[in-house]
């Protein structure tokens, strides 16, 4: 049996695609209303019974046979977007079956009401199903502990990450070389005698480079560009003897991009290096999933959020805190280079996502 989940604007949307793409003779298991990016969407999971016929393998045809035209066709590898598609397909089907014995009447109405309204707020199935385990194997009163478990906080101040060379990845545009220098005037202001480090790994940039160029000009930062390991290998000796450094990376395409970076760079994964993925919750769900994949490496330790200011709902912080397993470092809500970022408090978290409170406001 074939299964797969739909989602459209309606039922009779669904209903089109299920024709379409599983025939006629396809069957409806389910359908719910679930939220996408603040908007209200019919799924539906529909199977169709298969022959026991395997279907043709891609390529098979075109491959040449043995002597008596019956030679057994190579398996062909699953490339990784298959892996991860029906990685996605299988973990919403296990969903839509744990979904009945979430019973959200089990819980006290204060809880109720805010699981309802995260999962309104976009926070995905999976991160509520955790939240309401979590609570109902705990006993708890109130929502917020279990929301720590899940959303972990580890603000990014010299205190909580001592001698570091913090290097920002993310998506084209998402506000990485600004991140960095909000954090390096921060860090400069704090230790006026200490030495502070911008470095440009980002060669594709020129209009990053410059600006770090010229802020470092203008704020006594001192300024680096590095291409290869022996650029990093003198940033890390700097760093080791006592330097702030704060490294922008290049925008990175393909699943595991970063890890394969950092090699090609000579960066281990160790004490001293920290990696920071630089998200928004103006992405839609699936750009950061992908994101998260493309920028998972040994190093990466935290998760920046930034354009809070542009966004109208914040349950993506709960969702990628879930999936990555990693706390959130940072909250930036502005364009402004001496304020609209704060280090993340569980606190600023909470408001964000259950007042739309910006942290500067
Ligand atoms: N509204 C708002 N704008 C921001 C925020 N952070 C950065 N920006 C703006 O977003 C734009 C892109 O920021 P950059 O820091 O250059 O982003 P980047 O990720 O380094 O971009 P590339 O180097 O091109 O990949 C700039 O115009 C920033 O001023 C934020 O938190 N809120
Ligand atoms: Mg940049």
């Amino acid at each position: 049996m074939r299964v797969k989940t739909f989602r459209g604007e309606s039922m009779a949307a669904c209903l089109g695609q299920i024709r379409q793409e599983l025939g006629k003779e396809a069957v409806i298991l389910g359908s719910q209303s679930v939220r996408e990016d603040g908007r209200s969407l019919c799924e539906v999971m529909a199977a169709l019974e298969q022959s026991d016929a395997p279907p043709p393998q891609n390529g098979a045809a075109k491959r040449p046979c043995g002597g008596n035209g019956s030679a057994p066709a190579a398996p062909v590898s699953p490339q990784p977007g298959d892996w991860n598609r029906e990685w996605g397909e299988i973990k919403g089907h296990l969903l839509a079956l744990l979904r009945p014995r979430m019973d959200f009447s089990a819980l006290c109405p204060r809880q109720r009401l805010a699981l309802e309204y995260l999962e309104r707020e976009g926070v995905d199935e999976a991160s509520v199903l955790a939240l309401y385990r979590s609570i109902v194997e705990r006993g708890e009163d109130t929502v917020i502990p279990a929301l720590s478990r899940i959303v972990r906080v580890k603000p990014l101040t010299a205190a909580d990450w001592p001698h570091t060379v913090h290097l920002f990845a993310g998506p084209s545009g998402v506000g990485k070389t600004s991140v960095l220098l909000r954090l390096a005037l921060e860090a400069r202001a704090a230790a006026p005698e200490g030495r502070v480090f911008v470095v440009n790994a980002d060669g594709g940039r020129a209009k990053g480079r410059m600006l770090l160029r010229h802020y470092a000009a203008l704020s006594g930062l001192e300024y680096a560009e590095a291409d290869g390991p022996g650029d990093f290998r003198r940033i890390l000796d700097e760093a080791a003897s006592g330097c702030v450094v704060f490294v922008d990376t290049p925008s990175l395409r393909g699943e595991g991009a970063m890890e394969t970076w950092c090699a090609s760079m000579g960066l281990a994964a160790g004490p001293g290096l920290r990696a920071h993925l630089v998200l928004s919750p103006l992405f839609a769900p699936a750009q950061m999933e992908h994101y998260l994949r493309v920028y998972r490496c040994p190093a990466l330790s935290s998760l920046i959020w930034t354009k809070l200011d542009e966004a109208c709902n914040y349950g993506s912080l709960v969702t990628m805190a879930h999936a990555s397993s990693l706390p959130v470092s940072a909250l930036a809500y502005g364009p402004e280079l001496t304020q609209g970022m704060t280090p993340a408090s569980g606190k600023a978290v909470w408001k964000l996502l259950f007042k739309h409170q910006l942290p500067g406001e």
